[in-house]
């Protein structure tokens, strides 16, 4: 028995499933679990002392790789200065002015400590703003766990087919209404019906959590208008894209201005934050400004907020990083897609700069429907070979593959020899 196998049982008794994050588990690709020992640079290092090119970075927040140095040494210094206090910094206003400063459509921001305390928050704001109660979503698209979102959501109950949640009440869930991304005619329908009724429609302005889906070019236009129209709340859920295309969001690749935007995972370099923001008249809501409350024992926390600024500082000076991500990444995918298609196996790469998703499907694949048709057994064998070779990628189809400024071409080699040996074994 591996020392990954012996925790893991151990965890298993005490902690649910043996993980404190479902997807952790390893339960859509078999085998359990490997516990990790330590990360640097591409790499993590599980607790029997293999070596693993590492695809998953932490879900998103290590654009920069493991335990990068000048955010290390920075979160040291702080420490020495104290863990929290549990009131204002001086550090807090920097990274808000940088994340205002990266995307202007955030006019007055708050830290809290997670997406998806961030995106509990800004419905919260936007259900105070409008004095509605529906909240649209998007299918696959998947907003942190908060009661209202968790209906079709993606990530963690698309990999163990989980559509609705046992604990959330039917009159919550109720005010949830849920179509397919990418569909313009279902949207303009449904706000035609229920628009007055809406508070916000909240979306993934590049989906993540359902695999990687991205936008059709009039989607994000089109839902920004008809929300507009109706005088419903756009919410831009950019835990995941905030700060991995360019510096700033999705919002600034396509020009479009959302009322209210979520970040997390990039702007704490890898240490628990979120943050929301949006126009100031919306934002004045929160006590105690106004009466929406909203609080947090850690929020602002000093050493999140200085691996996040050093993370956003170092991206900010070198928006070189962006083009060397996007390029590492597509040759990857070129590499990959070449060698299913000369091995004759279909298979779809949806990729973004740097983050891809490879489905193991012939159709095109632009909504929910479509990645759940992706065969999940032959992804769960591939997984297998990926990780025996040393190649560690997420241990679901519905998550995202991400790169990060320290992945080689060494490890683009790595990685692309170790694919064409998982093909010819799956
Ligand atoms: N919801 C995260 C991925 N989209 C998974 C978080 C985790 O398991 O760490």
């Amino acid at each position: 028995m591996s020392i990954s196998q012996e925790l893991y049982f151990k965890s298993s008794q005490l902690i649910p499933g043996g993980v404190n994050s479902p997807v952790r588990a390893w339960t859509a690709v078999g085998g359990g679990p490997l516990f990790i020992a330590r990360g640097q640079g591409s790499k993590i290092y599980d607790v029997d002392g293999k070596e693993y090119i590492d695809y998953v970075l932490s879900w998103g927040p290590l654009i920069l790789g493991h335990a990068y140095k000048q955010v290390v040494e920075g979160i040291k210094k702080q420490l020495e200065k104290g863990l929290s206090y549990g009131a204002p910094t001086e550090q807090e206003l920097i990274l808000a002015e940088l994340i205002r400063e990266a995307m202007p459509s955030m006019e007055m921001v708050r830290l809290v400590n997670s997406g998806t305390e961030a995106i509990m928050t800004a419905l919260r704001i936007a259900r105070a703003y409008t004095g509605r109660k529906k909240i649209l979503k998007f299918e696959g698209c998947y907003h942190g766990h908060s009661d209202s979102l968790l209906a079709r959501a993606g990530s963690g109950l698309a990999t163990l087919g989980i559509p609705g949640c046992p604990g959330v009440p039917e009159e919550v869930a109720s005010l949830t209404l849920t179509i397919p991304y990418n569909d313009l005619n279902t949207l303009k329908e449904i706000i035609n019906v229920h628009g007055d009724d809406i508070a916000a429609a909240i979306v993934e302005p590049v989906a993540g959590n359902m695999g990687v889906v991205i936008p059709e070019k009039e989607f994000l236009p089109e839902l920004r208008r008809l929300t507009q129209d109706k005088g419903i709340l756009l919410i831009f859920d950019e835990v995941i894209t905030g700060f991995r295309f360019t510096w700033g969001g999705w919002q600034n690749v396509v020009g479009i201005s959302p009322d209210l935007t979520c970040l997390g995972k990039i702007i704490g370099g890898g240490l628990p934050i979120g943050a929301l923001g949006g126009k100031r008249d919306i934002m004045s809501l929160l006590a105690p400004l106004g009466p929406v409350y909203q609080a947090g024992t850690l929020s602002g926390n000093p050493v999140a907020t200085c691996a996040g600024l050093i993370t956003l500082q170092i991206l900010r000076e070198r928006k070189d990083i962006y083009t060397s991500l996007a390029d590492f990444t597509g040759t990857l995918c070129r590499e990959i897609e070449q060698i299913f298609t000369h091995r004759g196996l279909a298979i779809r790469i949806n990729h973004m700069g740097s983050m891809f998703t490879i489905f193991f499907t012939e159709e095109k694949v632009r909504d929910f429907a479509s990645a759940a048709r992706s065969d999940v057994k032959r992804y769960a064998q591939f997984f297998q070979e990926m990780i025996r070779q040393g190649i560690y990628p997420p241990p679901s189809q519905f998550e995202a593959w991400f790169t990060s400024i320290a992945h080689t071409a060494d490890d683009l080699e790595k990685t692309i020899a170790a694919c064409r040996r998982a093909v010819d074994l799956i």
